[in-house]
């Protein structure tokens, strides 16, 4: 890709060295071509890069234009313009050794003045994306559909009150759908960004959430038309920038799939940043995903303790990222999902030296947890006290509970007959802090 180099002129292709060297364009953890059991450290991780971030992202806020100004980003045409910036977007994305990228259809390509002149600029952008993943070998982990940015969907998309509305969306979802599948996409998400409400005075809730269903019922029925063998993901959110969203976590998307019998065709990809402004941790949306199957892939970011917005920014938070691996790995891992980077630079970082130290952070950071997380798993001290935790439930009238073969009468006669009171155990939780402490400063 000779002319693909000029874009990042003075990044060199990011190499392993190693935990001690002091070189700051250099992965110190991630080492993507490591063989660990029979895999490469890259095909563990699944790194993604995600595109409106990275490549779109000018480091605009509610207060200021963008201060980041991008040397490829000249010119009039704006499909010339649109492929110029995939050029570079897939010189970084070999330069950082990711092995896949995510978009939304307007990101990659401008919109036009009608829905068929934005399918016709997403058609030529698209196969200068199908020629560049063909060359460096990246690919796509997941595609989706921006439906919250255009005006028209001010109100929501599937939810909007307007039926013309909701057949635009479906419209645009059949289209992103097409190039996801024409670019090999491993999965496809839906994020609801607007697809809630800012004031029930003017909302019906439970038409809006059936019609949330329906969408999701015809994107199913869609892409089984078409052969889309993708996982459908759907992404949470409490708020921002709506009020609040339908699918406010983990938990009330579970309950939401279920009722409207989805629950086979979706999973979650959970998005650290999400799970805080929801009021959780991270580790706790994977554990409600994982306890039911549901994991499909992670949005890797992380939020600002004191910011009660999504602010989207590079994890390095080693404890976090543990605990959070530790329960992916538990669970049997991402299987065909990835951590994508929905990570963007602050506003004044502008080089775009910036977007490698970024992109090195998250991927050192998750690369050591990776690790950290294996090694607390295979000395299993943890996962024994789990089981001593529960151990009672393993025998004797504690199994039957489980098997559901006891009722209050029987438990009645257990208790107020040979079993008694109950002897209290220490639940050990700083006894445990310090553990985990071991393993991240041992
Ligand atoms: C916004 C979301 C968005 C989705 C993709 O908060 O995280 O970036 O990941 O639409
Ligand atoms: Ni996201
Ligand atoms: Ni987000």
């Amino acid at each position: 890709m000779k002319k693909a180099r000029a874009h990042f002129p003075k990044i060199k292709a990011i190499a392993y060295e190693g935990p001690k060297s002091t070189n700051p364009l250099a992965f110190h953890h991630y080492n993507p071509d490591e063989v660990i059991d029979g895999k490469t450290q890259s095909a563990h991780l699944r790194f993604s890069i995600a595109y409106w971030h990275s490549f779109r992202g000018v480091g605009s806020d509610p207060f200021g234009p963008g201060t980041i100004v991008r040397p490829w980003e000249k010119g009039t045409d704006a499909i010339s313009i649109a492929k110029t910036r995939l050029d570079a977007a897939f010189e970084f994305f070999q330069k950082i050794r990711a092995p896949f990228y995510c978009f939304h259809d307007r990101d990659i390509a401008p919109e036009g003045k009608s829905l068929a002149e934005s399918n016709r600029n997403l058609d030529r952008v698209v196969a200068h994306a199908k020629d560049l993943q063909k060359a460096t070998g990246v690919k796509l982990l997941w595609g989706t559909a921006n439906l919250f940015s255009n005006p028209r969907y001010m109100c929501g998309a599937s939810t909007n009150p307007d039926a013309h509305v909701f057949a635009y969306a479906a419209a645009q979802v059949k289209k992103a759908l097409d190039v996801t599948k024409a670019l090999g996409g491993e999965n496809y998400v839906f994020w609801g960004g607007r697809e809630g409400y800012e004031t029930l005075l003017n909302t019906n809730l439970k038409r809006e959430q059936d019609h949330l269903a329906t969408f999701l019922h015809l994107a199913v029925d869609y892409a089984k038309s078409i052969g889309f063998k993708g996982q459908f993901l759907i992404e949470p959110k409490p708020k921002e920038p709506t009020k609040h969203q339908y699918d406010f976590d983990v938990a009330s998307g579970i309950a939401f799939l279920r009722t409207h019998g989805l629950e086979k065709h979706f999973k979650f990809n959970i998005e650290t940043n999400h799970a805080t402004l929801a009021g959780h941790t991270f580790q706790h949306e994977i554990e409600v995903a994982a306890a039911q199957g549901l994991l499909g892939s992670i949005d890797a970011n992380a939020g600002d303790e004191l910011l009660g917005w999504d602010t989207d920014q590079f994890n390095t938070n080693v404890k976090e990222l543990t605990l959070a691996m530790v329960s992916i790995l538990r669970a049997g891992g991402l299987g065909q999902g990835g951590f994508n980077f929905d990570a963007k630079l602050r506003r004044p970082s502008i080089d775009p030296e910036d977007l490698v130290h970024a992109h090195i952070g998250g991927m050192d950071a998750y690369a050591l947890a990776f690790k950290l997380a294996r090694r607390i798993l295979a000395e299993g001290k943890f996962t024994k006290f789990l089981q001593d935790r529960y151990a009672s439930y393993d025998a004797g009238f504690g199994r039957d509970i489980e098997k559901r073969r006891v009722g209050f009468r029987d438990l009645n006669k257990l208790v107020l007959g040979k079993l008694g009171e109950p002897k209290p155990r220490s639940g050990k939780q700083e006894y445990l802090e310090n553990l985990l402490n071991s393993y991240l400063h041992g």
